[in-house]
C-alpha cells in the first residue's frame, strides 16, 4: 500500500480521487442543481470522474518526475475553474461561459461585488492541492526517471472516455436532447459536470463564430415570415399619438415588482412609485404582469431587448459578443424617421458592458457617462454615481440636447450588494438576517426618493407634461440563492414556480394626452416594448424584425418567454420542465396546447438567436427609406468639454474611468455591511437546501 501511494500511479490515483470528491461536494453545497431522482444524483456523483481521468491522465505521458508537476498544475487549473464557477454562481445562480469571461474585464456582471462573494472558508478549495504538493515532495524521490509505458496513460484516457460515454448515455435517457436544447446551463452541469460544461461551451462558441460566416441572405426569410406573422396591428386610437414627443425612459436597477406596494415595518418601501401606480388621476398605465427576459447579460440584456425587440443570447451578453453586428434599433429608427436625438445617461465608466461600442451601432448620439458627472467622494457608492446626484445632474444635460429626444437614464445605486451611506438611508433594513435581502429595501427606497426628486425637476422644467415617460425594471435583484430570506419576505416557500413569478419587474408608461389605465393585468415582457413605442409614434413596427408585439394592441401576444425556454402565459406556465396553472401554481399534466406553446417558444428563441449568430440584419432592408447605421458617425468624448460648451458647472471629476467598478465597496460607507453580512451570497447553511 505504502509503495502504491508513493508511486506515480498512486499519486495519480490520489489526485483523481481528491478532485473528484472536491467537485462532488462543491456540486452539493454550492450549486442549486435541482436533483430530482436517484439517477440524477448518481450522475452528479460520477461526472467528475471522466474529466479527472482524462485531464490528469494527460500528465502521465510526461517523462520522469515531471508527471507529478503536471498533475499538480492540471489539478490547480481544474480547481481554479471550479472555484471561479462557485464565486460566479453565488451571485448569478449560473455558470461561467467563455463570453462572460472575455467581456468587460469585470467578470461579467460581478464587478465590485466579487469580494463579497468569497469567504475565508473557501480556503478548503486549496486543501487537495496542499495535500498533493506535500505528497509529491515526500514520494518523488522514489519515482523512476523513465517515461512510463505509453499504454498506461492511453488506457486511463480511454477509461475516462468510456466513463464519459456511459455518463452521457444515462444523461440522455433521463433528459433527452440534453446537448441539443442548450438553454439551461444548470442541466449540463448537473448531468455532465462543471469541466465538461466548459468544453461544451467552448465548442458552442466556436460554432457560433462559424455561423456568421456561413449565414447568407436567404436565412433572414424564415425569421421575417415568423415575425410578420406574429405582428399585432396597432390600436387605432393610439397609433401615432406620441409622434414627435420626447421620450424619457427610466431604468430601475435590479427592481422587482414585489417591491411595489410592499410594506416593511408598517411603511411603504417605495411610496413614490406606488403613487404612480395607484394615482387616481391615472397618468400612468402599470403592467403588473410584466417580466424581465434577461440572462447572463443582466442590465445589458435588458437594454438590448428593449431597444431591439430581439432576445439576448443564451450565453454571455450580446452587447459584448455581438457588438459588431448590424442592428435596426429603436433609436436608429426614431432618428431616421422623426429626427430624434438619442441619449443615454449613466454614472459609470463608458466601457462597462461594452456600451461605448454597441451604442454606436444603435445610433446613440450622446452617451453621458461618468465623465459628465461629479464623481467625487460622497457622490459615489458601489458601481458608480448615486441615483440622487445622478438625476440631479442629468437635468441640465437633458435640457442641453435637441428635441425631440429619446433619453435613457440608467440608475445604479440599487445594485447588489445594495450598499448605502448612512445619511442616505430612510428606512430600516429588513430583518431576515440575509444582508443582501435586508439592504435591498433600503436602496429601493433611495431609488424611489431619487425618482420623486427627478419627477419634480421634470415638472419644473416643463418637460414632464409633454413627454412620454416610461419606467422599467431590468432584472431580478435577489437571486434564488436567497430563497430562505425571500420566503420570509413573501410569506411563501420559494419553489421554482414561485421564483418564476418573482421575475416580474415593473413596467409603466405615461403618454401625453392619453388617460392612463392604472394597473392592467396583461402578460407581457421586455421584448414587447419596442413595437409599443413605434406604434405610439406612428411607425409601423411590421417593417422591422421584432419578436415582441405592441402592448396596447388588441392582438398583443401574451405569452412570455424566458431565455432558458421556460415560459408563462396567463393560463399555464412551464418552469424547469414542469407545467403549472399560472393562477394557482398547481402542477398540471401537459396538454397538447402546452406542448405546442413550448415548441413555439423554443422556435422563437432559436430564430432570435439565428438573427444574432448569423448577423442576419445585415441582409435585411426594412423599407425603401432605410439607411444602415454608420457607426463611424458616432463618437463619445470626454464630458469636460461638453460641460464647458454648455455652461454646465461640475466639481472636477477625480475618478478615472476604469476605477469605478474596482472601488472597494466599503469605501466611505459608514454603514458598510460586515464581512459576515456580505457573505450572504454564499452557499446556504445545509447541503440539502442546495439540492432541493
Ligand atoms: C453597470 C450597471 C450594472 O454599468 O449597468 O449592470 P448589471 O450588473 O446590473 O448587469
Ligand atoms: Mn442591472
Amino acid at each position: 500500500m505504502k509503495n502504491f501511494i508513493s508511486s506515480k500511479m498512486g499519486f495519480f490515483a490520489i489526485a483523481t480521487i481528491l478532485i473528484w470528491l472536491k467537485s462532488y461536494f462543491t456540486y452539493l453545497t454550492e450549486f442549486n442543481l435541482d436533483i430530482q431522482n436517484t439517477m440524477q444524483h448518481f450522475l452528479l456523483l460520477i461526472n467528475p470522474v471522466s474529466s479527472a481521468l482524462i485531464f490528469l491522465g494527460i500528465a502521465l505521458f510526461a517523462r520522469g518526475k515531471r508527471v507529478g508537476i503536471y498533475i499538480i498544475v492540471i489539478d490547480v487549473l481544474m480547481s481554479l475553474l471550479l472555484y471561479a464557477n462557485v464565486v460566479f454562481y453565488r451571485f448569478n445562480s449560473d455558470f461561467i461561459t467563455l463570453p462572460v469571461l472575455t467581456q468587460t474585464g469585470n467578470f461579467g456582471s460581478l464587478g465590485g461585488s466579487i469580494a463579497s462573494l468569497a469567504t475565508w472558508t473557501d480556503i478548503v478549495y486549496i486543501f487537495d492541492i496542499v495535500v498533493l504538493i506535500t505528497l509529491y515532495m515526500w514520494s518523488k524521490g522514489s519515482w523512476s526517471m523513465e517515461r512510463m509505458s505509453f499504454k498506461k496513460p492511453a488506457l486511463i484516457i480511454i477509461a475516462g472516455a468510456v466513463v464519459f460515454s456511459i455518463n452521457l448515455g444515462l444523461a440522455e435517457v433521463d433528459r433527452p436532447q440534453l446537448l441539443k436544447r442548450t438553454f439551461d446551463r444548470n442541466y449540463i452541469v448537473k448531468y455532465l459536470g462543471a469541466y465538461n460544461f466548459t468544453i461544451y461551451d467552448a465548442i458552442q462558441n466556436l460554432k457560433s463564430s462559424t455561423q456568421r460566416v456561413l449565414a447568407d441572405s436567404s436565412d433572414v426569410t424564415e425569421v421575417e415570415n415568423y415575425t410578420k406573422n406574429k405582428y399585432a396591428e396597432p390600436n387605432e386610437e393610439l397609433f401615432g399619438v406620441a409622434e414627435g414627443k420626447n421620450i424619457i425612459k427610466i431604468h430601475l436597477e435590479s427592481f422587482q415588482s414585489f417591491l411595489i406596494d410592499y410594506e416593511l415595518h408598517g411603511e411603504e418601501v417605495t411610496p413614490f412609485l406606488n403613487s404612480l401606480v395607484n394615482d387616481q388621476s391615472k397618468d400612468f398605465t402599470y403592467y403588473e404582469n410584466f417580466f424581465h427576459q434577461t440572462e447572463q447579460g443582466k442590465t445589458a440584456d435588458a437594454e438590448f431587448i428593449l431597444d431591439n425587440s430581439l432576445y439576448g443570447l443564451p450565453q454571455g451578453a450580446a452587447f459584448v459578443t455581438k457588438a459588431g453586428n448590424t442592428y435596426q434599433s429603436l433609436p436608429a429608427i426614431l432618428k431616421q424617421q422623426q429626427d430624434y436625438t438619442n441619449a443615454v445617461f449613466h454614472g459609470d465608466g463608458k466601457s462597462f458592458w461594452n456600451r461605448d461600442e454597441i451604442y454606436k451601432n444603435f445610433a446613440i448620439d450622446h452617451f453621458f457617462d461618468d465623465t459628465y458627472y461629479d464623481m467625487s467622494e460622497g457622490q459615489v457608492i458601489n458601481y458608480g454615481l448615486k441615483d440622487k446626484p445622478f438625476f440631479d445632474e442629468s437635468m441640465p444635460l437633458l435640457e442641453s440636447i435637441d428635441q425631440p429626444f429619446y433619453a435613457h437614464l440608467l440608475t445604479l445605486t440599487h445594485h447588489h450588494p445594495y450598499l448605502m451611506d448612512e445619511e442616505d438611508t430612510t428606512i430600516e433594513p429588513a430583518e431576515t438576517g440575509d444582508g443582501s435581502v435586508d439592504r435591498y429595501f433600503q436602496t429601493a427606497r433611495y431609488l424611489d426618493e431619487s425618482l420623486e426628486q427627478f419627477f419634480a425637476d421634470l415638472k419644473e422644467s416643463g418637460l414632464y407634461e409633454d413627454s412620454v415617460i416610461m419606467i422599467y425594471g431590468d432584472h431580478y435583484g435577489i437571486s434564488d440563492n436567497h430563497n430562505r430570506a425571500m420566503a420570509e419576505i413573501t410569506g411563501e416557500e420559494i419553489t421554482p414556480f414561485k421564483n418564476a413569478q418573482l421575475q416580474r419587474v415593473p413596467f409603466m408608461i405615461k403618454v401625453p394626452g392619453v388617460q392612463g389605465k392604472g394597473t392592467v393585468d396583461e402578460y407581457a415582457g421586455q421584448i414587447d416594448v419596442m413595437p409599443t413605442l413605434l406604434h405610439l409614434l406612428g411607425i409601423k413596427a411590421q417593417d422591422y424584425i421584432q419578436f415582441g408585439t405592441d402592448l396596447f394592441s388588441e392582438g398583443h401576444k401574451d405569452f412570455v418567454a424566458f431565455r432558458n425556454g421556460d415560459f408563462i402565459t396567463p393560463e399555464f406556465s412551464m418552469i424547469r420542465d414542469a407545467y403549472y396553472d399560472t393562477d394557482t401554481g398547481e402542477e398540471l399534466e401537459p396538454t397538447e396546447e402546452m406542448q405546442e406553446m413550448e415548441e413555439t417558444i423554443q422556435h422563437e428563441l432559436e430564430l432570435s438567436d439565428k438573427v444574432l449568430q448569423g448577423d442576419l440584419l445585415r441582409f435585411y432592408t426594412p423599407n425603401e427609406d432605410w439607411e444602415p447605421v454608420d457607426r463611424s458617425e458616432y463618437f463619445y468624448g470626454d464630458g469636460s468639454s461638453y460641460l464647458r460648451e454648455h455652461g454646465i458647472t461640475r466639481e472636477p471629476n477625480i475618478w478615472e474611468d476604469d476605477n469605478i467598478n474596482e472601488q472597494p465597496m466599503e469605501d466611505d460607507s459608514s454603514i458598510s455591511p460586515s464581512e459576515e453580512e456580505l457573505d450572504d451570497d454564499n452557499p446556504k447553511e445545509s447541503p440539502e437546501e442546495n439540492i432541493n
